[in-house]
């Protein structure tokens, strides 16, 4: 099958060693040297379609055209996402699944939530008063660690937390790395699945009793499209799809944090404007920030689309990154202005993605949109409105290379004290 045109193809063997080079700017690089949002190349020793913009998102997102079986490298599913998830599902059975996690994030869901995340800030910034200088990336991981056991109803005590928190850290903080980082990551994905797989028995057992609307009740009791029970190992690997992420929020705090450093003039507003702006300041923290790369998938059976030929299986990923700032749907893409969000109702569907695009319960898009973007407006809450705090001289600068990418210090704070 042959399509009119040629997508713009990078010659050569393998592109991977670039990929790692140049980490989020690989595909926005190319994007601009080829002047097409599309182009093909060669990666993890196969052929490889590269898109990004509106487009090529909506693309991206239609069911009938792309599939997630087979599409995750192994070295992201031996650490980031484990296997037989939810995002290697397809068709009913991932529609089926995915309801099971929508279920979780309902209105009083993500309430219980916050309320249980703005306790553990409360008692974690109480214990920081005595000392002398806090790493945020560091504490966040743990705030958010206990928060997300506590939520998800899986046991955590004092002398696990930090174990739990470098595990669970790890799964996202491997994924791209080689060497003894990804090693770790590899061993901890294993050691999590055993422990909360033993869990998942407890709770079937009725030796463990966790609230029946958390998610270590849901997942362990939920039953596939046949009525039967999810594989142990497998029900561990969609807790984890809870925890893990729920941590990962750490990022997105140094992230805030930074920027109410980077542009001091946000401070001001957010004190001074309503809950709207808040709102699209987050957003904005989401927008300009990287963080998820891009997203894989395969081509599901031969299409044309704009006269070029997509294969069967081609291994394709969407630029995440590079939508969050092509020039085409962002004015001044890399300006920090959340007022760009203004009044903004319109569809940010395909254009603001970095939590993925598209539907969530048709689609594969972040079903933690909600939790991250609440557990970001109570931190802004607590460095606005609660404490004040000091930033000492460090190197904030971050990479757009080593994904996920995290201020170089991790954000010292110091001095801190309750207003
Ligand atoms: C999927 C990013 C937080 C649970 C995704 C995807 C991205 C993403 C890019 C894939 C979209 C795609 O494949 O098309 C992020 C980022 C987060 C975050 C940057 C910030 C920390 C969360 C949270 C949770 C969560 C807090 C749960 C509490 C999931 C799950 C999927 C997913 C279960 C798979 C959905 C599916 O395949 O249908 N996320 N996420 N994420 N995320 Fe998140
Ligand atoms: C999560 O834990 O699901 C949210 C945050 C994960 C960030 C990981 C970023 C680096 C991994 C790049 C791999 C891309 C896979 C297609």
């Amino acid at each position: 099958m042959s399509g009119l045109n040629q997508m713009p193809r990078e010659e050569g063997l393998d592109h991977s060693v670039s990929l790692m080079r140049e980490g989020y700017m690989y595909i926005p690089n190319r994007r601009r040297s080829f002047q097409s949002d599309i182009f093909e190349t060669r990666l993890l020793g196969q052929k490889a379609i590269c898109m990004g913009g509106k487009e090529a998102a909506e693309l991206f997102y239609d069911n009938n055209k792309f599939k997630r079986s087979g599409a995750a490298p192994k070295r992201v599913r031996q650490t980031l996402f484990g296997e037989k998830g939810v995002q290697t599902l397809d068709g009913k059975a991932h529609f089926h699944r995915k309801e099971m996690f929508m279920s979780l994030m309902s209105e009083e869901g993500v309430q219980r939530f916050i309320e249980i995340n703005r306790n553990e800030w409360e008692k974690a910034v109480e214990s920081w008063l005595d000392k002398g200088e806090v790493v945020l990336y560091e504490e966040a991981k743990k705030i958010l660690c206990k928060s997300a056991c506590r939520w998800a109803g899986v046991p955590l005590s004092d002398e696990e937390l930090g174990k739990r928190t470098d595990e669970l850290s790890s799964l996202f903080e491997s994924p791209a790395t080689l060497g003894p980082k990804h090693w770790k990551g590899r061993n901890s994905r294993n050691q999590m699945e055993k422990q909360i797989g033993r869990l998942v028995e407890q709770v079937r057992e009725g030796k463990l009793l966790p609230e029946e609307q958390s998610a270590l009740h849901v997942i362990s009791e939920h039953k596939d499209l046949e009525g039967r029970l999810l594989d142990s190992a497998v029900a561990a690997v969609e807790i984890i799809n809870i925890l893990r992420p729920i941590v990962a929020i750490s990022i997105y705090i140094n992230f805030t944090a930074l920027a109410l450093h980077q542009f001091p003039d946000q401070k001001e507003k957010l004190t001074s404007v309503d809950d709207e702006y808040v709102q699209m300041f987050i957003q904005e923290v989401r927008r300009f920030y990287p963080f998820f790369p891009f997203a894989a998938a395969r081509v599901k059976e031969d299409f044309t689309w704009k006269d070029l030929t997509f294969e069967k299986e081609t291994l394709t990923l969407l630029d995440l990154y590079g939508t969050n700032h092509d020039p085409e749907l962002w004015e001044n893409p890399d300006v920090f202005d959340p007022e760009r969000f203004n009044g903004k109702t319109g569809d940010l569907k395909y254009s603001l993605i970095p939590q993925g695009g598209g539907d969530y319960n048709g689609g594969h898009r972040c079903p933690g949109e909600w939790i991250t973007i609440e557990a970001m407006k109570v931190f802004v809450d607590f460095l606005i409105n609660r404490i004040s705090y000091e930033i000492p001289k460090q190197d904030l600068s971050y990479s757009l290379v080593s994904m996920p990418s995290i201020p170089n210090s991790e954000f010292k704070i110091e001095s801190i004290t309750w207003k």
